[in-house]
């Protein structure tokens, strides 16, 4: 399938590179890139041969530079309301996907390119990345889920500073804030992004989807019914082929080889 504003790369090892692409706009996010990135989900989701999704954004200076402003000065409330919700969609889309998805974040991510980027499984920047939620400079709030992911994965006092301030983090400054996993230089990023994903695409796929639902679903559970997940899904794992090959290849001391 061919799209318009950006781009779905198979690479190695079922490794597809999903590339935002409107460096003219700094990749900025209006209804048709958001359709676009559901078809790419569509299209993964159903894939037998998908592994691992990165993404990322076109050009040497943003991953995604928000929502499109042009776009948004012309929306009613309502339809401001409807974008929003769409653009939710399409995010908790891509968190509940069935592969691991890593953000490579190679520049700005504002606005809603914070928001993409925190919608993928974790994060990886270079060096020269900026993140930041500045909608409070246009007058409106976040829309894509940034006030509560946000939140959750720095805490609500910096959470609350950034939203009120506008401020833009420097990449050092959100890997202390655990925003971000490493970062690297702006060289380095992709061929390290590809290097754990090609890592990764080794492992158990069903263990991964498994253990990304146990993360997940288990944050809104309190710790009893959480562990009671954790053993329902332990115990599913063991039906699985890959649990016979993993364990298969471990007694034998031979590497796995997972379907
Ligand atoms: N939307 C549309 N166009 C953009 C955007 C954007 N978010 N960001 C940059 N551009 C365009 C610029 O207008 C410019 O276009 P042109 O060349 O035609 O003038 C081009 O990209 C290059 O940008 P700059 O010249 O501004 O580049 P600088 O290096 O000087 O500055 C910045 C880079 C700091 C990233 C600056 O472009 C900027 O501040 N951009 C806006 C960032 C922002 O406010 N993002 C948040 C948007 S709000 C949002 O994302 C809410 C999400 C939820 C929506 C809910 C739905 C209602």
């Amino acid at each position: 399938m061919s799209f318009k504003n950006i781009q779905l790369e198979p690479r190695e090892a079922g490794i597809f590179c999903l590339t935002i692409n409107r460096p003219k706009v700094l990749n900025a996010l209006n209804n048709e890139v958001l359709e676009e990135i559901g078809l790419a989900l569509d299209l993964l989701g159903a894939s037998n041969d998908a592994r691992v999704l990165l993404i990322t954004g076109a050009g040497d200076k943003a991953f995604v530079a928000g929502a499109d402003i042009e776009h948004m000065s012309r929306l009613s409330p309502l339809e401001g309301k409807a974008f929003a919700e769409y653009g939710m969609t399409i995010f908790r889309r891509l968190e509940n996907l069935n592969i691991p998805a890593i953000a490579l974040v190679n520049g700005f991510a504002l606005g809603g390119g914070c928001e993409l980027a925190m919608s993928c499984d974790f994060i990886l920047a270079a060096d020269k990345a900026k993140f930041g939620q500045p909608e409070v400079n246009l007058g409106i709030t976040p829309g894509f889920g940034g006030s509560q992911r946000l939140a959750r994965l720095i805490g609500r006092p910096m959470a609350l500073e950034l939203l009120f301030s506008g401020r833009m983090m420097a990449a050092e400054e959100a890997l202390q804030r655990g925003l971000v996993n490493h970062v690297y230089s702006q060289q380095e990023l992709m061929e390290q992004g590809f290097k754990l994903a090609a890592k990764i695409a080794t492992k158990s796929g069903t263990a991964q989807q498994l253990s990304k639902q146990l993360v997940q679903r288990g944050q809104d559970l309190d710790l009893d019914n959480a562990c009671i997940m954790e053993s329902d899904l332990f115990g599913l794992s063991f039906s699985t082929d890959d649990r016979r090959e993993g364990m298969s290849a471990f007694l034998e001391k031979r590497t796995p080889s997972f379907a």
